[in-house]
Parts: C-alpha cells; sequence; structure tokens
C-alpha cells in the first residue's frame, strides 16, 4: 500500500479547477468510480476531497494518484495502491460490477472485469469480451428462466395432485372403514361354514373308519407277511453271530494272551452290556405271523414297528460281524485254539454270503408304504367339495379382510407422513432414485431409506425430519455405523428442477452424505401459475423415468 503523510499544498489550488479537471479527466482521476459513486466524488470550493468513510481531508488531486490516503480505500477507486478499495468495471453489454482494489493491474484479466478495464497499465492486454460473456449468461438466465416457467407448473401439477391424493386417501379411508364391520361379519361367516363342514368331514370319515381300516388291512397284509420275514431272518443271522461269540467267549484257550481274541470277547462283552437287562431270548426266532384279526395296533403301526426293529437288529449284525471279521484278520494263527478257528470259520461262511444278506437287510428293508387309499364314495367327494369350497370361501374373505386392513394402514402411514407446503411432495412419496458415481450406487426413497450398493448394501438411513422450514432439505438417519465414526446418514439437499433427479452425491464429513436433488417439488410457483387450471390429475399413476416406486424395488 503506498501512503502519503500530508496533503500537499498544490491540492489547495482551486476547486473550480479540480473540478473542471475531474470531468475533463473522468477516465483517469474518476477511474474505478461507480456512476451511482460519482457525486460523492467532487471536490469543494478549496479543491479539497473528504475520504468516504470519513477518515481525512486530502487534496482532490491526490484521488487515484497511487498513493492509499483513506483507511477504506476511498481515493484510490481505480489503482491498487490501497488495495481494499473497489473498482467498477461498466462491462457494458454485460453486468456492471465491482472488484477488489487489489486486484487492479496485477496482470491477470480478471473474468468479473469481462471489459478488461481493470488492467489499464498495459502489463496486459485484455480484450473486451463483455459481449461473448454477455450472450452466455443471457442465455443461461434464459435457460433457468425457463426451468423457473416448467417448474413452477410442474410444482402447481405437485400441489394439486397432493390435495387431490390427500382428498382421495381421506374417502378411500372412509370407505375402508365402512366396509371393515362387513368384511368382519363375512370372515365370521365363512369360518362358521367351513368349520361346519370339516366337522361334517370328521364325522363322516369317523365313521367309516372300520371300513377303511379293514381295506388298509388289507393292503398292507401282504407288505407285513414280507417285512415280518425279513426280521425273522434278520434275526436268525444275528442270533447266529450271537452264539458264535458266546461259544468263543466260552471256550477259548486263556493261555494264549491273544490280543486280537482278547479285543474281540470285550467287544462282545460291551454289546451285551450295551442290550440291557430284557433283551430278547436267542429262541425267539419265529417268523412273525400276520393275524388278520388283530386289531389292537393299526396297520401303519405294524409295518412301521416291524421294519424299525428290522433296522435295530441290521446294526447289531453289523456290529457283530466286524467284531468276530476284526479278530478273523489278526489272531494269532500259530496257537490253534479250537474255539478260534470255529469262530473264524463262521466269519469265512459268512463273507460269502454277507453282500448278499446285508443287501437284502439293508437296501431292501426299507419296503415303500403305499399312501392309504382316499374314499371315494359320492357321500365323502361330496363331503370333501363342500369343504374346498368352505376353505376358498373362507380364504376369499380373509384375503379381502387383508386387503382392507393394509389399505387403512397404508393411508394412515402416508397421512402421518409430513408432505410439505401444500402437500406437494405427495408425488414423491416412496419413489425411489439412484445415482451411480465410479464405486457406488446411491439410491433413496423418499421418505424411506438410502443405501449404498457395491458389491453388497449399506444402509445410509431412514428418513428422519425435514431440516429448516424451507422443505427442501430432508435428514435420513440412523444409518450403519461407520467404523470409528458416527451413524451413517444422508442430506437431501432439493433445488428446482424439471425432473426429479440426484445430480450428485458427496461425503464431506466421513459417513456423512449429501445426495443433491432436483425437482419441481421446491420450485416456486409463479403467480402466473397461481391460479392456472393444472393438468388433469391422476392420483394412481405416476412413473417418471429415471427412478422406481420403492414397492417395485
Ligand atoms: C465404506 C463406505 C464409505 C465410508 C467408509 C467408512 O467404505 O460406506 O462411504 O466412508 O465405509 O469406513
Amino acid at each position: 500500500m503506498k501512503t502519503r503523510s500530508a496533503i500537499p499544498l498544490v491540492a489547495t489550488l482551486t476547486w473550480c479547477l479540480s473540478v473542471a479537471t475531474a470531468e475533463a479527466d473522468s477516465s483517469n482521476k474518476l477511474r474505478g468510480v461507480a456512476p451511482s459513486d460519482l457525486q460523492r466524488y467532487i471536490p469543494n470550493e478549496k479543491g479539497h476531497w473528504t475520504c468516504l468513510d470519513s477518515s481525512k481531508t486530502i487534496s482532490f488531486s491526490a484521488v487515484n494518484d497511487d498513493y492509499c490516503d483513506c483507511l477504506d480505500g476511498s481515493d484510490e477507486p481505480g489503482t491498487s495502491a490501497c488495495g481494499n478499495g473497489l473498482f467498477y468495471c461498466a462491462n457494458e453489454g454485460h453486468i456492471p460490477t465491482r472488484i477488489k482494489t487489489s486486484r487492479v493491474n496485477d496482470g491477470v484479466c480478471d473474468p468479473d472485469c469481462c471489459d478488461g478495464s481493470d488492467e489499464y497499465s498495459g502489463l496486459v492486454e485484455c480484450p473486451n469480451v463483455c459481449e461473448e460473456v454477455g450472450a452466455v449468461a443471457k442465455q443461461e438466465r434464459a435457460r433457468l428462466q425457463l426451468i423457473q416457467q416448467e417448474g413452477s407448473k410442474l410444482r402447481k401439477d405437485y400441489i394439486d395432485f397432493g390435495k387431490a391424493a390427500k382428498a382421495k386417501m381421506v374417502l378411500d379411508l372412509a370407505q375402508f372403514h365402512a366396509q371393515t364391520e362387513d368384511l368382519e361379519r363375512a370372515v365370521e361367516e365363512a369360518k362358521k361354514i367351513l368349520d361346519a363342514a370339516t366337522l361334517a368331514q370328521e364325522k363322516y370319515h369317523e365313521g367309516s373308519k372300520g371300513d377303511r381300516e379293514a381295506s388298509r388291512r388289507e393292503q398292507l397284509a401282504p407288505l407285513i407277511q414280507e417285512q415280518a420275514s425279513r426280521l425273522a431272518r434278520a434275526k436268525n443271522v444275528r442270533n447266529k453271530l450271537r452264539a458264535t461269540l458266546q461259544n468263543l467267549k466260552e471256550n477259548y484257550n486263556k493261555n494264549y494272551h491273544d490280543t486280537a481274541v482278547k479285543n474281540t470277547i470285550t467287544g462282545f462283552d460291551d454289546y451285551i452290556t450295551g442290550l440291557g437287562e430284557d433283551h430278547e431270548s436267542e429262541a425267539s426266532t419265529d417268523e412273525e405271523q400276520v393275524d388278520p384279526t388283530e386289531y389292537s395296533i393299526t396297520p401303519d403301526e405294524r409295518i412301521n414297528n416291524l421294519m424299525d426293529q428290522t433296522y435295530v437288529i441290521q446294526r447289531e449284525i453289523g456290529t457283530l460281524y466286524d467284531l468276530l471279521d476284526n479278530m478273523s484278520r489278526e489272531y494269532n494263527t500259530e496257537n490253534n485254539d479250537e474255539a478260534v478257528q470255529v469262530s473264524v470259520k463262521v466269519v469265512e461262511e459268512f463273507s460269502t454270503t454277507w453282500v448278499t444278506d446285508r443287501q437284502e437287510f439293508g437296501d431292501e428293508a426299507a419296503l415303500e408304504v403305499p399312501a392309504e387309499l382316499t374314499d371315494e364314495s359320492p357321500e365323502a367327494e361330496k363331503l370333501k367339495d363342500d369343504a374346498d369350497v368352505a376353505q376358498s370361501a373362507f380364504d376369499e374373505a380373509s384375503d379381502r379382510r387383508t386387503q382392507v386392513q393394509d389399505g387403512i394402514r397404508d393411508i394412515e402411514n402416508k397421512m402421518k407422513a409430513d408432505l410439505g407446503k401444500d402437500e406437494a411432495f405427495a408425488k414423491l412419496f416412496d419413489e425411489c432414485f439412484d445415482f451411480k458415481d465410479i464405486e457406488y450406487t446411491y439410491s433413496v426413497c423418499l421418505f424411506g431409506d438410502a443405501n449404498q450398493r457395491s458389491h453388497s448394501t449399506t444402509f445410509l438411513g431412514k428418513f428422519s425430519h425435514w431440516e429448516g422450514a424451507n422443505y427442501d432439505v430432508q435428514v435420513y438417519s440412523g444409518g450403519t455405523k461407520c467404523w470409528n465414526g458416527p451413524d451413517r446418514s444422508v442430506k437431501l439437499v432439493m433445488t428446482c428442477g424439471t425432473q426429479n433427479e440426484i445430480i450428485s452425491v458427496a461425503e464431506p464429513a466421513k459417513c456423512e452424505y449429501v445426495f443433491r436433488f432436483q425437482t419441481p417439488a421446491v420450485c416456486p410457483v409463479l403467480p402466473e401459475h397461481e391460479n392456472e387450471a393444472s393438468t388433469p390429475v391422476d392420483t394412481e399413476e405416476e412413473a417418471p423415468p429415471k427412478h422406481t416406486r420403492h414397492d417395485e424395488l
């Protein structure tokens, strides 16, 4: 900053001369002064001039003399001597502006001074580009104006939609409530009919139980017979193995101390202990006879019992055989222990038949039990038809009641939501929008949830409240907790636009996201659209492109 300490005496020369000079030399003396400020740059009769902040009175000739006199820099509006003053650029053809005087003659063509008047020292040549800049600005203004116009109309539609939707919701809700009682009654009636039909069917079945059991018994008799013989065969095999081991245990030669033999006997003892006290005697190998007059258990219980028993015995055979087989592989052949040799022979005999036996007791054991034959008598058929019809009527009545209950809940939810001034956001309720950036796809369902997706989805928050009183910033909070940071949250900042879309997403602080969203819902309604009849409102269907309703997701 260039300053002087005293007002030179020359400045006291006649003020008339100063005025004349000021006029003639206005391009220099009054350079940087806005036309509206010109009357503040007139010297007094003594040729003196007072700084605009009244801090000092100086000779008028010291104005714009490239020395800073005034604290506010008002004596140097056209030079950079003070730096803190303001330089006026006329910018003809565009919008006049003021820039800091520190930017005057700094060798940089200031974009705000499109006429280049800030650079007059010759240090740099700044062409006057105001016409071009003005034209672009004009275009931009026209574009914005168009958006405002179009947005205003759309907002008006949104408001009308909101009002109509609200009126419809009130109506629907009343209708739903009116239907509730009838529907409850219909469900009750249908339930009574269904219960009666079910009971009649049950009674009939109870009555025909004897017949059905008899035919079932007849149906299962050959299977029971087959399973009984399998069981008997299995018992035979099991008993033979058991007897072999019992004989080994009683007669083996203890003097040989053969570990393989001892292990097998210990295994057999464990097996016997595992059976418990009242295990079947070896004698009970008779094939089970099917007694057609046996009514104590049902034929299904009978065959299931036989199958279960066969299964248990199969496992016993497995255990016993393995004990003998292990011994026959590892016993000391030099001992010539007769009891051991007898056992080994049994194993060898078994080995030749084992595969077939195993097949028989294993894979084939699972006989297929056919489903019970259905009663196809005309009476049974009719009762079944009646029950089916009653069931469908009951399901239908219940579904209708559920639909109405859901409808009531839905409307009550929507009615609870703060849809902004004039219900302008009714149209956007639960509408979803996506925005893809390099790493993630962000999404928000208005008044619902916000998410961040890549290979997985991160919950960014649920609609919580409007911020401020303008209904143009929504807050979504309570998202997934950030590692070493807060719970994730989103601010949805809205500006006027003719389409609904997220135009940018930023994360200015860790896990705190800002979605910029354009929507007609925040465009001001221009007076000319205020009372205009809007385009017909369809409160049902609304699906502009680029977004989805939440329930479509
Ligand atoms: C994820 C994303 C990011 C977030 C980090 C924080 O990578 O949700 O947006 O900044 O977690 O750890």
